[in-house]
């Protein structure tokens, strides 16, 4: 039987101008088709699904439009009405799960998300588990993409103002966000990361130290300061031999073994208390090879081990 304490409330967000490429607006259905209900529940939680979002309509207010951001009002439209959904959900007591759609969209799941948890005194961090940062302005980036500007906006980096519209902005200061996996970071961009000394776990660094330290580092860390984390996890961190079913893929990704040992890492921790998964683009997965993985990394998350008995963090035999 399902246990009532531990709740996952799922909601599709197909959104998919944030992008360059169109088909993200899938990947909600995909996930679905995939059996993300099925494998949360057979962990024993209790998966109430809201369904997908339907498109906001145009917002009236949408004021000056800036320059290089491509589908502005569109997706100003969207982005306030998933913060309000992702403030209620939050509040709800379940851990919300927001199924994209493009990366634009966790500029309104964080943003609710956030601020719950500014009323429960809980500081916020962010995991965001990308093989690029994200962290672009309209006045650095190259391609207008907004999908690569949401980790700025959430920064409280200028240039996207008035996206909120009459929801409340709540700034994640730099220091809580994690950029974990990234391999892929525009000239502009990069200055921008190291000039607000946001932490960074790149390619390199996995490689040197693996994952499980760079992992339990930011657990320690979020303990540390008694906070919650946001997991948003773009699908491209994955290497696409692994997950080739994304718009913007980069070579030398995390591993599937890489990925999974993240996710269970997290799982142990008990501090991921909502989700974001996006970027996952069915028109380009090779028969769904990519949805069944992000299925089985969310299974990892929630607590599926392969021997059922949680390994010894310091890799000794528990005593007895
Ligand atoms: N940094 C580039 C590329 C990019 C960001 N996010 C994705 N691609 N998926 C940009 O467009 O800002
Ligand atoms: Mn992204
Ligand atoms: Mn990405």
């Amino acid at each position: 039987p399902p246990d009532p304490n531990r709740r996952v409330a799922l909601l599709g967000v197909p959104i998919e101008i944030g992008a360059g490429l169109r088909g993200t607006l899938m990947g909600p259905a995909a996930l679905r088709t995939a059996g993300i209900g099925r494998v949360l529940e057979q962990l024993r939680i209790t998966v109430e699904d809201h369904g997908d979002m339907a498109r906001p309509p145009p917002c009236r207010d949408a004021g000056p439009t800036p320059a290089n951001a491509n589908y502005y009002d569109e997706v100003k439209s969207w982005v306030g009405a998933i913060s309000a959904r992702a403030h209620e959900l939050a509040r709800s007591g379940a851990v919300p799960l927001f199924m994209g759609g493009d990366h634009s969209l966790s500029m309104g799941s964080v943003n609710g998300v956030a601020r719950y948890w500014q009323t429960q005194g809980r500081p916020l961090f962010v995991l965001w588990f990308d093989a690029h940062a994200d962290y672009n302005t309209p006045a650095t980036t190259l391609s207008a993409n907004m999908h690569g500007m949401s980790a700025a906006f959430l920064c409280g980096e200028p240039g996207l103002d008035a996206l909120l519209g009459d929801e409340p902005r709540v700034s994640i200061p730099p220091d809580r966000l994690d950029l974990f996996g990234i391999r892929s970071i525009d000239p502009l961009e990069k200055e921008l990361v190291r000039a607000r000394a946001i932490p960074v776990v790149d390619m390199r660094a996995i490689d040197e130290f693996g994952v499980g330290v760079l992992i339990r580092r930011l657990i320690d860390r979020v303990r540390a300061a008694n906070g919650v984390l946001h997991l948003s996890f773009d699908v491209d961190v994955l290497d696409p031999a692994v997950a080739p079913g994304v718009g913007t893929t980069v070579p030398g990704g995390a591993t599937y073994r890489e990925a999974h040992l993240v996710m269970e890492l997290l799982h142990d921790s008990g501090l991921v208390r909502s989700l974001d998964v996006v970027e996952l683009n069915p028109f380009l997965d090779e028969r769904g090879r990519t949805a069944r993985v992000a299925v089985e990394l969310i299974g990892s998350l929630f607590g599926m081990q392969i021997s059922d008995r949680v390994t010894p963090s310091n890799a000794l035999l528990p005593e007895g």
